[in-house]
């Protein structure tokens, strides 16, 4: 691990706005017989004193956390497949409507979105370096490369496959630290007309809503419209619209095109003015996200050591990687949540990285039904609340932690 003291976009001074402390790596789901060689990290943001991009400050080996096992499959939501459908769909009426068009996704998973892409028999490349995922999406008939995206990947394409017209990235840009690389590589591989579209959660948001979870080992950048916008220009790239998104507790889709190539939508203008008269940038801004952190896992904690002391039942829900800081920052283990439900095959059997609390199958959820469900999955509340509504008929309670902590 080496020490970030230096923006990884601009070189510019960062200045520490939170400490997590030493926290695993939060898909790093370990074996009950096999927590010796866990890995830790400093977790700590900074933002930079220059571009303002909020960034960790401290970057972890990308090969110890997108391999073989990588454990996150992105088809486990209803929402999210929904979501990513309706995307190929708007992409393949709007972009995809010349000559042979082709279409390049950085992390495509399982291949949620290029499926939709694939069937409509569109020229599309998926390239993704954790191998299990990698793996599913080739299953669907998805054509992908399982490799880590950088400037080098970037020309080998272009050499075989040409210029993209569209290339994409769902919740993928932000966990990579090396990003000179990749906007030098999606410049060169980009169409004279074509789009980088990539969406991540949004740092307003987190702010707005002190979702402190979203900071974990992967998600290393945390955008905000100004420091996409900036970091754009660093490399011939142009800010031509945002979008606000609803998953994953708050997200910007951001459209990037050749600097000059279209004319940047209302919507960025509109955006940047709010996050300015939210101050986003400015410290006191993110010393009062400090404190709202603080007074979260307080709260939470309390509330855990309320409930054991009644004599009632917490399960978790949801071995979300977010999960890792709430469970590892707060001291929460299977003291206080004897253990967390989840239907992602690959974690059943083991235990949450640090915290080490079991993971178990949903269908431990109704033998018998808890008191109380602690909600990890907060993003997919509406989708897993609708799911369970039999456990909330049966008089259960679900316990949430953004924007506070609260029982419904
Ligand atoms: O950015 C990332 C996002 C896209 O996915 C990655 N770095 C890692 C991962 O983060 P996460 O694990 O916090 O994502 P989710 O989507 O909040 O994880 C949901 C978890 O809950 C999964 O393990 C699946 C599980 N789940 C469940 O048990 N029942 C999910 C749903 C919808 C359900 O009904
Ligand atoms: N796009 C999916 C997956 C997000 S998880 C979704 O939104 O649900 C992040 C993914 O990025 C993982 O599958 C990981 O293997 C992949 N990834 C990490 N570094 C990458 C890189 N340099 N190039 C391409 N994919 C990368
Ligand atoms: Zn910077």
């Amino acid at each position: 691990m080496s020490a970030t003291s230096r923006c990884r976009v601009c070189a510019g001074s960062l200045a520490e706005f939170f400490d997590f402390g030493r926290q695993p790596l939060s898909d790093a789901f370990v074996r009950p017989d096999d927590f010796a060689d866990e890995f830790f990290v400093r977790l700590a943001v900074g933002i930079c004193e220059s571009c303002t991009m909020v960034q960790l400050m401290e970057e972890i080996p990308r090969d110890r956390m997108f391999h073989e096992d990588y454990p996150y499959v992105s088809s486990g939501s209803a929402v999210m497949r929904a979501h990513f459908e309706k995307l190929a769909r708007r992409l393949l009426a709007t972009e995809l409507t010349g000559e042979d068009p082709f279409v390049v996704e950085l992390g495509c998973n399982d291949g949620v979105m290029l499926k939709a892409i694939a069937d409509a028999g569109v020229r599309h490349l998926g390239v993704e370096p954790s191998g299990g995922v990698a793996e599913m999406a080739h299953a669907k008939g998805i054509r992908v490369r399982k490799d880590f995206f950088e400037e080098t990947t970037a020309r080998d394409i272009l050499a075989t496959d040409g210029r993209a017209d569209v290339i994409y990235a769902a919740n993928t840009l932000c966990h990579i630290p090396y990003i000179e690389s990749i906007l030098r590589g999606v410049t060169a591989l980009l169409a004279p007309t074509g789009v980088f579209v990539f969406e991540d959660p949004y740092f307003s948001e987190i702010v707005e809503r002190t979702s402190f979870d979203q900071i974990y080992d992967e998600h290393f950048y945390f955008f905000t419209v100004r420091a996409v916008q900036a970091m754009a220009a660093r490399f011939d790239l142009e800010l031509v619209d945002v979008e606000r998104l609803p998953v994953h507790g708050g997200e910007v889709r951001y459209t990037l095109a050749h600097a000059g190539a279209r004319t940047p939508t209302a919507a960025v203008a509109e955006l940047l003015a709010d996050e300015n008269k939210r101050n986003l940038a400015a410290m006191p801004t993110l010393k009062g996200f400090a404190r709202n952190v603080e007074r979260i896992r307080d709260d939470l904690v309390a509330l855990l050591r309320d409930l054991r002391d009644d004599g009632k039942r917490v399960v978790g829900y949801g071995a979300t990687a977010k999960s890792a800081t709430v469970t590892n920052y707060c001291g929460i283990g299977p003291e206080l949540v004897p253990f967390v439900c989840d239907t992602t095959v690959a974690k059943q059997g083991k235990l949450t990285p640090g915290s080490h609390i079991p993971v178990r199958e949903p269908s431990a959820f109704a033998e018998p039904y808890p008191d109380y469900a602690l909600l990890f999955a907060w993003n997919h509340a509406e989708e897993i609340m609708a799911k369970e509504r039999a456990f909330r008929e049966a008089g259960g309670k679900w316990i949430l932690y953004v924007p506070e902590v609260h029982v419904v």
